[in-house]
C-alpha cells in the first residue's frame, strides 16, 4: 500500500499557473454552488439538497486523470467532477435541484432525480449511442448506497474486452484498443454493503481497468467507522486485494489525504496511468475528507461531530488548504486568490439566478393561462365568489409548483359542476391537456421510444424443412445462440458455469470453444455482480446475456435489477440505455429453491424492463431474436423442466422472431378462457383434454410475455366469446394471476363480459416442497385445473354438469 504525501516529489511542478488557478476556481464555484444550494432548501425554493462540499480538491485531481472515453460511475459527492470536465455545469447542477423537468435544462434527468445525481446523455435524439470514445461520460447516479458498484465491473471489463476481442476490434466509437478506464466513486460507509466487496473482488477477478475512489470523512450521516468497517479502516481492510510486487493479479492501493493538492495529483496521475496502460485496477482511498455542511438539507452534523471534529474540518477544509499551498509555491498571491473568490462567488449566484428563472418560466406561462381561464369562469359562474378566492390563492401564490394548479382547477371544476357554459368547457379541455402534457414529461422513456425498441419488431414465424430435425430444446437455444453470436460481435454470454460448461442446461454447450473465453464466458457465484457486469458493459455498446442460474436466484440479482438496469433510461429521461438480457430458467424442477416462480414479485419491481415467460425453448428463442435487435432491457425466463423435452428444430432458427405483449392461442374452445405461461401451458393443455371427455371446450392462451401484456386484445377478445375465465401460474395466490386479472378485467374491461365469477388458481402460499408429490401438492396440477374449471361450468349449469 503506498501511502503519498505531499513531501514526494510531485507532478504539480509540471503544471502551469494557469491551470492550477483554474482548477482552484471550479473549486471555489463548487463550493459556493453548495452553499447556495443548501440556502434554496432552507428557504423552500428546492425540495431536498445533497452536496459535494468538502470533496472538491480530491476530485480536481481525478478530473486530471480522466480522458475522453472514460467513464465514471459514481454518487452525489461529485459534483466538483462534473463541473472539471464540463460533464456537467452549475446551471444545470441548479436546475436539478429545483426539478428541472426541461431536459435541455437538466440533461442529466430532466427533473426527475434528486440533485447531484449526475449522468451525461449517451444518446442522441434517435435514440444510437453518440461517440462515447470521444466524450467525457458518466452513468446514470442512483441512491441506494453502493449500488454505482455492480455496473462499474462491466464499464471497467469493457475495456478488457475491446482491447483483446478481436471481433470488436473496429468499436471504436466505444472504445479506443481498450485505453478507458471506469472511475469509480464511493463513500466510506458504503463500503460496508456486501455490492461493495462483491464489485471489488469481481473486478480483482477480471483484471478490469477501474479505478475506484473511496472518499473517506469517518461517518455513514451520523455512524462512525468502527461501526463501519473491522478495525475502522478501510486501507487496512483492503490490504488482501493489493497486487504484489512484479504480479498482475490484485489492485493497486493508494492512501492519500483529501487536503493534499499536490500528493493528490500525484497519486491520480501515476495511478491511472498504470490502469488504463497495464489494465491494473486501482483504489484509492482518500482519507481526512471533510463534510463543511454536514451530511444533506435533512438533518445537521453539529448533533453528532464533536466540537474538536468540527474545528478539525475547518482546519483541514481542503480549499483552503489548497488556498494556503498555492500561495506557498507561488502559484498565485493571497489578494489575486481573494478577487478570484469574489468574482466567482458573483458568478455562481448569477446562474442560480438564472436557472430558477428558466425553471419558472414555463410554470409562469401555465399560471397565467390558468388565472386567465379562471378569470372567465369567474365572470359567467354562480359560484364566481368562491372561483375567484381560488383564483386569487394561485396569483398570490410566490412560486406555484404545477401540482397547485391542477388543484385548483380540480377545486374550481367540483365549485361550478353543472354549468357547461364554454368558460368551463374551456377550463375542463385545458386541463385534460395539461393533466396529459405534464403526465408524459415525467412517464415517458420507461421503454425504449426509438425505431429499435423491441416493440417495433413483429413476428416471424418458424419455418421448418420437411425433413427438420427433432431436438433437445436445449439445441433449439443452442442453435439460436450460435447464430447470435456469429451475427452480432457485441452480443455476449456469462454466468456461472455459462462458459466450459456451457450452462447447466447446456445451452451455451460448445459455444466457448467456438467464440473464446472473454465472450462466453465463466463468472464467479456473485448474481449481484453479474447483473451489474451486463449493465456496464452494455453501457459501452455491447450486448450481453446474464444468466441467472436459476429462478430462484433472481433474487439476489434483483435488487440491482430493479433500483439500476430497468430505470436507467427513466432516470436518465433517455439519455442513457442499458439493453441487457437476463436469462434465467424457472418454474419447476424440484425443492423450495429450484422450482420458485417468483412472478409477480419480479414484474412488479422490473417495471422498465421486459418480462418473457416462453413455454418452450422455440418460443424462447424467437423471444432471444427479437431482444437482440431491440435495445430494451429484458429478463426471459425459460422452463426448467423443458430443455430435454422434443421440439422441431427451425429452418430459420436465427431469423424467426416471436413478437413481444402478443399472446397465442394454443386451443380454440368456447366454453371458458384458461389464461396461463411458461411451464403451466403443458399442465392446462393436459387439464383440458380431461375436460373435453366431459363436455367441455376450453380455450387456452399463453400470454408468452407479462411485461408486455397481450398489446393486440386477443384475451378479452377470447373472454368476449366464452365469458368465463380463469388464469392459471404457479406463483403464490394473488401473485401474477391477479396482475393478469387486473389487466384483462380492469384495463381491458373485460368485465364486461363476464357471465360467472373470474378465478385465479395458483400455487400453494407456501414453498415448493420436494420430490414429485412435494411438487404436485405444492403446484397447480392437471387435477387443479379439471375441478377448477368443472366447478365454476358447473356453478353455471347445474343441470349439465353434475357432481362427479
Ligand atoms: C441502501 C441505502 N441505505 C441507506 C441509505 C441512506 N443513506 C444515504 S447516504 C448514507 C450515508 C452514506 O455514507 P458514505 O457512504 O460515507 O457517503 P457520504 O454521504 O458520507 O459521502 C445513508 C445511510 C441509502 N441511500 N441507501
Amino acid at each position: 500500500m503506498t501511502l503519498v504525501n505531499s513531501s514526494r516529489e510531485s507532478r504539480t511542478a509540471q503544471f502551469s499557473a494557469e491551470s492550477i488557478i483554474r482548477d482552484y476556481r471550479v473549486a471555489v464555484q463548487s463550493r459556493e454552488a453548495s452553499l447556495i444550494g443548501r440556502k434554496e432548501v432552507l428557504t423552500g425554493k428546492a425540495k431536498f439538497g445533497i452536496f459535494g462540499d468538502g470533496k472538491e480538491v480530491p476530485q480536481l485531481a481525478m478530473a486530471r486523470a480522466f480522458r475522453p472515453g472514460d467513464v465514471r460511475s459514481g454518487y452525489y459527492r461529485d459534483q466538483t467532477l462534473m463541473f472539471a470536465l464540463g460533464m456537467s455545469s452549475i446551471r444545470e447542477f441548479f436546475a436539478q435541484l429545483y426539478a428541472d423537468t426541461d431536459v435541455e435544462h437538466d440533461p442529466a434527468s430532466g427533473g426527475r432525480q434528486m440533485n447531484c445525481h449526475f449522468a451525461t446523455r449517451a444518446l442522441g435524439p434517435d435514440g444510437g449511442w453518440k461517440n462515447l470514445s470521444a466524450m467525457y461520460n458518466s452513468t446514470p447516479d442512483m441512491s441506494p448506497t453502493g449500488s454505482q458498484m455492480p455496473r462499474l465491473v462491466g464499464l471497467a471489463h469493457a475495456s478488457r474486452l475491446f482491447r483483446e476481442v478481436e471481433v470488436l476490434r473496429d468499436m471504436d466509437q466505444f472504445s479506443n484498443n481498450g485505453n478507458e478506464i471506469a472511475f469509480g466513486t464511493i463513500g466510506n460507509a458504503s463500503c460496508a454493503e456486501g455490492v461493495f466487496w462483491e464489485a471489488v473482488n469481481a473486478i480483482g477477478v477480471l483484471n478490469a481497468p477501474a479505478l475506484l475512489s473511496i472518499w473517506d470523512d469517518g461517518f455513514g450521516i451520523s455512524v462512525p467507522n468502527e461501526f463501519q468497517v473491522t478495525k475502522g479502516d478501510l486501507s487496512e481492510l483492503l490490504r488482501g486485494f493489493q497486487r504484489e510486487e512484479g504480479t498482475m493479479k490484485g489492485y493497486d492501493i493508494y492512501t492519500v489525504r483529501g487536503w493534499d493538492f499536490a500528493a493528490l495529483c500525484e497519486t491520480y496521475l501515476s495511478a491511472a496511468a498504470i490502469v488504463r496502460e497495464q489494465h491494473v485496477p486501482a483504489i484509492i482511498h482518500v482519507t481526512e475528507v471533510t463534510q463543511p455542511q454536514g451530511h444533506s438539507t435533512s438533518g445537521s452534523h453539529e448533533r453528532y461531530k464533536s466540537p474538536e471534529r468540527l474545528e478539525w474540518e475547518r482546519e483541514y477544509d481542503c480549499i483552503r488548504r489548497m488556498r494556503q499551498w498555492m500561495i506557498e509555491q507561488g502559484v498565485a498571491t493571497a489578494e489575486e486568490l481573494a478577487r478570484y473568490e469574489k468574482e466567482d462567488r458573483t458568478e455562481v449566484r448569477e446562474i442560480q439566478r438564472g436557472s430558477w428563472s428558466a425553471y419558472r418560466a414555463p410554470i409562469e406561462e401555465e399560471r397565467r393561462t390558468f388565472v386567465d381561464l379562471a378569470k372567465a369562469v369567474e365572470q359567467v359562474s354562480r359560484a364566481a365568489e368562491e372561483v375567484g378566492t381560488i383564483r386569487q390563492g394561485i396569483e398570490r401564490h410566490s412560486s406555484p409548483f404545477r401540482r397547485d394548479l391542477m388543484r385548483a382547477t380540480t377545486s374550481i371544476l367540483a365549485a361550478t359542476r353543472g354549468e357547461d357554459g364554454e368558460a368551463v368547457e374551456k377550463l375542463r379541455e385545458w386541463r385534460d391537456a395539461y393533466r396529459k402534457r405534464i403526465g408524459d414529461l415525467y412517464g415517458a422513456e420507461l421503454h425504449s421510444s426509438s425505431r429499435n425498441g423491441a416493440l417495433n419488431f413483429d413476428g416471424i414465424p418458424a419455418r421448418y424443412d420437411e425433413d427438420a430435425p427433432t431436438v433437445n430444446g436445449f439445441e433449439i437455444l443452442n442453435a439460436c445462440f450460435d447464430a447470435a453470436l456469429a451475427e452480432y460481435p457485441e452480443v455476449l454470454f456469462m454466468g456461472e458455469d455459462v462458459g466450459k460448461l456451457g450452462d447447466v442446461n447446456q445451452g451455451c454447450a460448445g459455444l466457448q470453444e467456438k467464440y473464446g473465453d472473454l465472450r462466453v464466458s465463466d463468472t464467479g457465484i456473485r448474481e449481484t455482480t453479474i447483473i451489474g457486469q451486463a449493465i456496464g458493459l452494455s453501457m459501452r455498446g455491447l450486448r450481453p446475456v446474464a444468466e441467472m442460474q436459476y429462478l430462484d436466484y433472481v433474487l439476489y440479482g434483483l435488487q440491482i435489477m430493479s433500483d439500476d438496469l430497468a430505470t436507467v433510461r427513466w432516470r436518465s429521461c433517455g439519455g442513457y440505455k442499458a439493453p441487457v438480457i437476463v436469462r434465467t430458467r424457472g418454474h419447476r424442477l424440484e425443492g423450495i429453491w429450484h422450482s420458485g416462480s417468483q412472478m409477480a414479485g419480479i414484474l412488479n419491481l422490473v417495471r422498465g424492463m421486459y418480462v418473457c415467460v416462453p413455454r418452450n425453448m422455440t418460443q424462447a428463442a424467437g423471444m432471444y431474436n427479437t431482444l437482440f435487435l431491440g435495445d430494451d432491457p429484458a429478463i426471459v425466463v425459460e422452463v426448467l423442466n423443458g430443455y430435454r423435452v422434443k421440439e422441431r428444430l427451425p429452418s430459420n432458427v436465427r431469423e424467426f422472431r416471436v413478437p413481444l405483449g402478443v399472446p397465442e392461442v394454443l386451443r380454440s374452445g368456447s366454453d371458458v378462457t384458461i389464461v396461463t405461461y411458461g411451464a403451466c401451458c403443458r399442465v392446462v393443455l393436459e387439464a383440458v383434454e380431461l375436460l373435453g371427455t366431459v363436455g367441455i371446450d376450453a380455450e387456452v392462451i399463453d400470454v408468452q410475455t407479462l411485461l408486455p401484456f397481450d398489446r393486440t386484445g386477443v384475451i378479452v377478445e377470447s373472454l368476449r366469446r366464452t365469458s368465463r375465465i380463469l388464469f392459471v401460474d404457479e406463483d403464490v395466490p394473488g401473485g401474477a394471476t391477479a396482475f393478469m386479472l387486473q389487466k384483462v378485467l380492469e384495463e381491458q374491461r373485460g368485465y364486461e363480459w363476464l357471465d360467472s365469477e373470474p378465478r385465479t388458481l395458483a400455487a400453494r402460499e407456501h414453498r415448493a416442497a420436494y420430490g414429485s408429490d412435494g411438487d404436485y401438492w405444492s403446484k397447480p396440477g392437471r387435477e387443479d385445473v379439471f375441478y377448477t374449471v368443472y366447478d365454476l361450468m358447473r356453478e353455471a349449469k347445474p343441470q349439465k354438469y353434475t357432481r362427479i
